[in-house]
């Protein structure tokens, strides 16, 4: 007993601190998970993962992204084999435990297929706290730093002509950030249109050297530092298609154009060339859309090897897993410029724009814009304005998903009806001699 206090006042406080905690939940009861599903959507020819979460109240539900389009079938069975049957009945309010409860289940952790799927049930969950809560999911997470997130959008082109003109046509609409990249011909290069013609190759598949590709890509930045002027904010993603050595005189070449951020000079393999890197170049560094595991991010930010942390948010686990990644960056000086490529979903999108609205730590935010089909099928997308996306006002997400125009776009289709290969998955980029290359 504390000292002075009598037994008869603990009891009274004790009683009051009860009823205060009756009144707040009164009313409330804490919603059960009553059902999980997958949608699963390719409106534009890239496969869309949505989970949906359905309570046991009536009309309270939530949408979460877990997209990883080269394996989603695959996503659809860890949701519905094995994350389903383990929440069945589970308190829909507990987010951070569902987290930790879905992560441990498999006991070997970390993989692609398995964080996309905890993510579509994370950040379903957190759609329905604000649903809830009657508030945008970006409220929750302590409300906003900033207006809206700025963005870069994308410019490229087969030849270096077009990627300028396109990167002009992005600024006249309001674009402050344009990220480039150039064919290389007869190459498979990355990001940019294809020649028909091909170089000389001792295979048949598609071809890439990475001496060619820095070649024209050193060209393609100086004639567009010259044409675009100083002011536009400029950066390039190399994709891992070259090796560390070339990567970090890559990094010393670009320094002149004065990048915004240059992406992925390394694969997450070779992280380990970030240390030396850093050390000889001053360029600034984006990296992490491939990162699975906290193995990989934690190093490079509590050693400040890079200056934006660029994680596909679903491919870590979703919401819960990326605000602590932001919180960790924004303690050692890096920024965030979350992965927002056409093979997320609006949701997840929607999900970016949250945590680059409500971390101080902001760096960029990648836009891909939501065509025709995708707004038939997700109403409620974050809206484009003048080179910002706003987020939808509405709760959580805010956004609706209409399972019927859903079903109208079927996996296994592209754009135009045709059939696809692969399932999905990626097919084969080879070097000259055969060799077979990261793309
Ligand atoms: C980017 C990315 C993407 C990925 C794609 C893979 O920076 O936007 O590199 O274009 O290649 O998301 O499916
Ligand atoms: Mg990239």
């Amino acid at each position: 007993m504390a000292a002075g206090v009598s037994a008869g006042v603990l009891a009274r406080r004790e009683a009051v601190a009860a009823a205060q905690v009756e009144r707040a939940t009164r009313g409330m009861p804490s919603p059960k998970i009553k059902d999980i599903q997958v949608i699963a959507t390719a409106p534009e020819g890239l496969r869309l993962v949505v989970v949906k979460i359905l309570t046991d109240q009536d009309g309270l539900y939530g949408y979460g992204c877990g997209t990883f389009t080269q394996r989603a079938e695959l996503v659809v069975a860890a949701v519905e084999r094995y994350l389903k049957p383990l929440l069945a009945g589970k308190p829909a309010d507990r987010i951070e435990d569902a987290w930790h409860l879905c992560y441990n289940s498999s006991y070997w952790r970390n993989s692609g297929v398995l964080n996309n799927a905890i993510s579509g049930v994370d950040m379903a969950l957190w759609d329905i706290k604000g649903r809830q809560a009657g508030m945008p999911v970006y409220q929750l997470l302590g409300g906003k730093c900033r207006e809206a997130a700025d963005c870069y959008a994308h410019a490229s082109g087969a030849e270096i002509p077009e990627v300028i003109d396109n990167a002009k046509r992005l600024m006249a609409q309001g674009f402050r950030h344009i990220r480039l990249q150039v064919g290389v011909p007869g190459m498979a290069g990355y990001g940019a249109g294809r020649s028909e013609a091909r170089v000389a190759a001792l295979h048949n598949a598609p071809v890439f050297e990475p001496a060619a590709y820095i070649r024209r890509t050193l060209q393609m930045l100086e004639a567009a530092r010259k044409e675009l002027g100083d002011e536009v904010e400029l950066l390039h993603d190399v994709h891992e298609r070259i090796t560390p050595t070339q990567a970090l005189q890559f990094c010393r070449d670009v320094e002149k154009f004065r990048l915004f951020f240059l992406e992925d000079p390394v694969s997450p393999e070779d992280i380990g060339y970030f240390r030396l890197i850093r050390q000889l170049s001053s360029v600034p560094i984006a990296m992490g859309e491939l990162f699975n595991s906290p193995h990989e991010w934690t190093p490079l930010i509590a050693e400040r090897l890079i200056d934006y942390i660029r994680v596909h948010v679903s491919q870590a686990g979703g919401l819960t897993p990326c605000r602590k990644m932001a919180a960790l960056a924004e303690a050692f000086g890096v920024r965030t410029a979350w992965h927002g490529p056409g093979d997320v979903s609006p949701i997840g999108h929607a999900c970016n724009v949250a945590l680059d609205l409500a971390c101080w730590n902001f760096g960029i935010q990648e836009y891909t814009p939501f065509r025709e089909r995708t707004r038939e099928v997700f109403d409620g997308c974050p809206e484009m304005k003048d080179g910002y996306l706003w987020a939808n006002e509405k709760p959580g997400w805010g956004i609706e998903v209409n399972e019927a125009a859903a079903k109208k776009y079927p996996f296994g289709f592209n754009e135009k009806g045709e059939r696809q290969r692969l399932n999905g998955g990626w097919g084969e980029v080879r070097r000259r001699d055969g060799t077979i290359i990261k793309q």
